[in-house]
């Protein structure tokens, strides 16, 4: 094998190739209808694809259709045998006339497709998973999101193992084959991308249910999974009906199809999938009760089904032109599953728990050597920008077009696009374009989020002096590999002034466009002196905020602000300013005014218990590092022990009577029953940080008495970082209960894989050749390694084993599934960023995955950014 990577001065492997945004050219060919025969079974595929292909626009080019580890076994063009080449994996046919009709037929081993792309075999069952670039796994096709086509598939199967025949749209005939097989057809009238193709093969039973949409059609729905796992299937497809509702209510959009299947897979690389008309889910957003799934199971599963659903018009009826448009699909379906789930929930709570999975996961990446915009430049491997910069910070664009054109402005321009782009695979700029021609406003600078990346820093100040106040605000983006001085941005901020003793809007909420590098705003007859400045309200814009508030306004900020969101920031704030001096070295631990907001915010009965519980977590240690220039994980992790430790001592009564509440009902699951076993876990957390003992004893009641996997997994949760009989015997009787439970023993590997203990790195390298753990499945490996890997003083153990230990488990993940195995490599890229000891070891920890053989073009090219 050639390896560049060996010698720096060698050009890259073929295969490692970049592919740039300013390349692309319109398809040569377009492939109107793809007709398919697939003869099924565990370990032979044998499929048959026939391709009317048309000619776009004149020109001599031959016809590529593209492979993956593909070889044809017959070619044929108008029904004749004709001559091919292959050039690497991809098949080029030379063509004379204007339109043809391409026949191959391929076979491969559904059972030996370990990356899970493409069709494989999972648990009985054989499915497909395309997007991005597997429909080339099943056969020769352009595979490219700008060539869109109807199909119609007829599946082949023995009818024993697989008695239930899925495929995208509607079946339309079936019958009985010879030797026990049978067959069913199925046609899509709706032209799409080969990514959405999709087939399922399986002894499956359904829960069935149905939705009339709003003009009054009936449509089919179906949840399918194992006969066994039925009776979990119930939320899901409530969950469906809801958003199908949903979307014709705020989006006024309806199903298209007589028919919607889902169907659960234990096998999958991510969360679930789009297909139309047949959504394949990882099992995990599927099956749920309230003895093996957690409220926040519950919700993620709902989010989930929205977001899938919610693809039928924002990704299928209109969809990317090319890849670097993923956001225009990804962005916007997060935000409208957002919005979804903020309206079936506490609103304020879920755009706090959202924001967090922001700073947590996307600021990291956007200031760490992986950083790239919303709509990329470049790539190598695709599958490697299903980030949550493309997927969150995406979301967060759209959401910040709302803020600026308003509901109204913003719903006639998703009208618009959905009615000028039906049919269409086209760009981010035609979404922008929608809502500008729709509103009138001129979006030209907010562009700039789209292609420039890094979060912007932003600087805000309040002079007050006499009757009015004057708002600086100022902005810094930061450089990012490949970008550097960027122009300023357009930055919608939504602000108040405040009374500090009453919490009233002195200056009424409105929404200030920051759009120059440095910016005032004067505001005129102030009812009060000294007023307190409330800004990025809601989180109306994905950044760094930095204000010279003091304790004090912070303090009054979390007690009487009117805007939910800006409370808990400021709850935040206090706590960074509790910590990071003592990080530094600067002082010793000051809870005081942490433990007065707290106690205050507790005791504020105009608060739900879903938000006060949001209110009194103590920032992650990785959030708290993300404050820092240099980090030191055994610092931050001492600091953050000893505020937790400062809050549950300072407030043991209030905790405990509060803790002490009746709690709702086992199977309740209404946002107050929710909110309040919440609410629940975090007290008794901050109940043990303060006292350990009491914590175990308290904790392993909870677990006994457990109603529900949430109180369950909350007393776990606290256990499992204490030390006492209690972890063990609760950890042993949680394994013996759910060993069979592949969904919930992910569970036992992730808490253990969490706690902060100093044998926790010991216990991650014994979970690592536990019997029940296994690279194969996805779930498994990332319910251990991903979570490790996020147990920031674990993890960064000085001894560097927390590298080794995920080095090894890359390089050998990455043999059988590249695209998961390059998921787990970020971590290692923050190397910068760490104490120069670590910084060092985090280095060749990823040296050695660079250096291993035959390293996948995922992995790679993750391997590579993060080094530099
Ligand atoms: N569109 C899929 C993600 C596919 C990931 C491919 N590597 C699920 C989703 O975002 O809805
Ligand atoms: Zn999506």
């Amino acid at each position: 094998m050639t390896d560049s990577r060996m010698n720096p001065e060698a050009p890259p492997t073929p295969d490692h190739v970049t592919i740039y945004a300013k390349d692309y050219e319109p398809p040569k060919w377009w492939v109107r209808h793809v007709d398919l025969d697939c003869d099924l079974s565990a370990d032979k595929a044998r499929i048959r694809a026939t391709l009317n292909v048309e000619k776009n626009g004149s020109h001599d080019r031959p016809l590529v259709l593209a492979g993956d580890g593909l070889k044809p076994l017959t070619v044929q063009v108008d029904g004749a045998d004709a001559q091919w080449t292959l050039e690497g994996d991809n098949l080029l046919i030379e063509l004379s006339g204007e339109a043809h009709e391409i026949a191959t037929t391929v076979e491969f081993d559904p059972s030996a497709n370990s990356q899970l792309m493409g069709l494989y075999a999972s648990g009985g069952l054989l499915c497909t998973q395309c997007e991005s670039e597997g429909f080339r796994r099943i056969t020769f096709h352009p595979d490219r999101p700008d060539v869109l086509s109807t199909y119609s598939v007829t599946m082949h199967a023995d009818a024993k193992a697989y008695p239930i025949l899925l495929a995208n749209g509607n079946k339309v005939s079936e019958g009985i084959g010879e030797d026990g097989r049978h067959w069913a057809r199925w046609e899509d009238p709706f032209p799409k991308p080969s990514y959405l193709f999709a087939m399922v093969a399986g002894d499956l039973s359904a829960n069935s249910g149905a939705f009339t949409t709003m003009s009054g059609r009936e449509v089919e729905l179906n949840i399918w999974v194992r006969e066994k796992d039925l009776p979990l299937t119930h939320h899901a497809l409530q969950a469906l009906k809801d958003s199908m509702k949903w979307d014709e209510e705020v989006y006024g959009r309806e199903y298209d199809l007589d028919l919607f299947n889902i169907v659960a897979v234990d096998d999958f690389n991510f969360g679930a999938m789009e297909n139309k008309g047949l959504n394949i889910f990882n099992s995990r957003y599927v099956l749920a009760d309230s003895e093996t799934a957690t409220d926040q199971d519950f919700d993620a599963i709902a989010g989930v089904v929205a977001h899938e659903y919610f693809h039928n018009w924002s990704g299928n009826r209109v969809t990317c032109r090319d890849w670097f448009q993923l956001s225009l699909k990804e962005g916007f379906t997060v935000f409208r599953d957002q919005c979804f789930s903020q309206d079936h929930n506490s609103e304020a709570v879920k755009r706090i728990e959202d924001v967090r999975l922001l700073r947590a996961i996307q600021f990291p990446e956007d200031s760490g050597p992986l950083a790239h915009p919303v709509r990329p430049d470049s790539y190598i491997e695709i599958s490697n920008f299903y980030t949550a910069t493309v997927y969150n910070k995406g979301a967060e664009l759209i959401r910040m077009m709302r803020t600026i054109l308003g509901e109204k402005d913003f719903r006639k321009g998703s009208d618009l696009y959905f009615e000028r782009h039906d049919g269409q695979a086209v760009t981010c700029e035609d979404f922008v374009k929608a809502m500008e021609d729709a509103s009138g406003k001129d979006l030209a600078q907010f562009r700039l989020w789209y292609s420039q990346a890094g979060t912007p820093t932003v600087r805000a100040h309040v002079d007050a002096s006499g009757s009015g106040a004057v708002l600086k605000l100022q902005q810094d983006i930061p450089d990012t590999p490949g970008q550097k001085d960027k122009q300023p941005m357009a930055i919608p901020l939504k602000m108040a002034l405040l009374s500090r003793q009453s919490g009233a809007e002195l200056v009424e909420e409105r929404t200030v466009m920051l759009g120059e590098a440095e910016q005032t705003v004067t505001f005129e007859d102030i009812a009060e002196a000294d007023p307190i400045l409330s800004i990025n309200r809601d989180f109306s814009a994905p950044i760094i905020l930095e204000s010279d508030r003091d304790d004090e306004e912070l303090a009054a900020l979390a007690r009487v602000d009117g805007n939910a969101f800006a409370r808990y920031e400021a709850l935040q704030e206090l706590n960074l300013r509790a910590l990071l001096p003592v990080i530094r070295g600067e002082t010793v631990m000051d809870a005081s005014k942490v433990i007065a907001a707290f106690d205050a915010t507790l005791s504020d009965e105009r608060l739900d218990d879903a938000f006060k519980a949001e209110a009194i977590m103590i920032p992650s240690e990785a959030m708290i590092g993300e404050k820092l220039a240099t980090i030191d994980p055994d610092k931050v992790h001492a600091a953050r022990q000893a505020l937790g430790h400062e809050v549950g001592k300072g407030l043991t009564e209030k905790l405990e009577q509060m803790y002490g509440r009746e709690r709702p009902a086992g199977d309740d699951l209404s946002v107050a029953a929710k909110g309040q076993r919440a609410l629940s876990n975090q007290l008794l957390g901050l109940i043990a940080s303060g006292d350990p003992a009491k914590g175990a004893r308290l904790a392993k009641a909870q677990y006994d008495g457990a109603r529900n996997m949430t109180e369950r997994q909350g007393a776990l949760t606290v256990l499992v970082s204490l030390d006492g009989a209690e972890r063990g015997a609760a950890l042993e009787d949680f394994y013996n209960r759910f060993k069979d439970q592949g969904l919930v023993l992910d569970k036992w590997f992730g808490l253990q894989a969490r706690a902060e203990r100093d044998d926790t790195m010991d216990a991650v390298e014994k979970l690592a050749e536990h019997p029940d753990f296994t690279l194969k499945n996805p779930n498994r490996l990332r319910a251990l390694l991903v979570n490790f890997a996020s147990n920031q003083w674990v993890f960064h153990h000085a001894s560097g084993r927390g590298y080794d230990l995920l080095a090894r488990m890359v390089i050998e993940a990455d043999k059988l599934n590249p695209q998961v195995a390059a998921r787990l490599v970020p971590p290692l890229g923050r190397w910068r960023r760490y104490t120069d000891a670590r910084a060092k070891l985090m280095r060749a920890a990823l040296q050695r995955i660079e250096q291993a053989d035959g390293l996948s073009k995922d992995v790679f090219e993750q391997v590579s950014k993060s080094l530099g």
